[in-house]
């Protein structure tokens, strides 16, 4: 019985190690969903990347993540994607991004428009980022939904609803419902629009991880973005893989036990 408890004991001090290498993450560096949209057309999509002190100011900060998704996504990486500069009166700036030099960009952390891109970025932060398609009178419409990420099964009903980030009489920033505007899913449109709430059901029928994101005719929007993923295939190869593992864990117990 000794035996059998130390063979246990053995094995959570394995799948505990494993599971701490798995999260843990250094201070100098952490994981940011970064999406990036070219005049309205989405070119990174909630990119998972490794963001560190690259520009040496001893913060991690968006800065740092647009170089970052810029390296591991624009061919020709940061060198040919991406540029910043310090501005005389507003700071560190960006002077180019995903190659355009029209000096016209936005980006929000978490949905929250920045001060500046020397705002600093946390593990699990999102970020997107964008070349404004009406370069006249920057009425793109940052847009958001209300998850960055859902997991839902084959063919049923996922609800998301489409806000905009804008002021109410006072200039205090409010949330309004963008209505109108149509689901797409991986850069298909979906026919399904957005109701006056901002609301819309659609339903995805293909297992795996999806693309969410929405279109308007009647105003410009910055592509939301949410991620979905779809139970089904993959996902019942990896129940069965923790399956065999467990089974076999079991097997071997009762080998040494016996
Ligand atoms: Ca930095």
């Amino acid at each position: 019985m000794k035996k059998l408890f130390s063979v246990i004991l053995a094995f959570l001090m394995v799948a505990g190690c494993m599971s701490t290498a798995s999260f843990a993450d250094d201070d100098a560096s952490a994981t940011v969903y970064v999406s990036v949209s070219d005049k309205g057309k989405l070119v990174a999509a909630q990119k998972s990347v490794k963001v560190t002190d690259t520009d040496g100011d001893g913060t991690l900060t968006v800065n740092d993540a647009l170089y970052a998704v810029h390296e591991s996504a624009y061919p020709g990486g940061a060198k040919e994607g991406y540029g910043y500069y310090t501005h005389k009166d507003y700071g560190l700036s960006i002077s180019k991004l995903w190659g355009d030099t029209s000096g016209n960009f936005g980006y929000y952390l978490n949905n929250s428009s920045c001060w500046s891109l020397s705002d600093t970025v946390e593990n699990g932060d999102y970020l997107n980022a964008f070349v404004y398609s009406d370069s006249k009178s920057y009425s793109d419409k940052y847009c958001f939904f209300s998850s960055f990420t859902v997991t839902a099964d084959v063919n049923s009903a996922i609800e998301l609803t489409l806000s905009s980030a804008g002021y109410d009489e006072y200039w205090n920033p409010v949330t309004l419902p963008v209505a109108g505007a149509e689901i797409t899913v991986d850069g298909t449109a979906t026919g399904v629009k957005t109701d006056e709430n901002g609301k819309a059901t659609i339903q995805i029928s293909g297992a795996g991880s999806h693309v969410i994101s929405a279109v308007s005719s009647s105003e410009i929007l910055v592509p939301p973005v949410c991620t979905v993923q779809i139970n089904g295939g993959i996902f019942d190869h990896i129940i069965s893989a923790i399956t065999a593992f467990l089974s076999a864990i079991v097997s071997f117990i009762l080998s040494v036990f016996a």
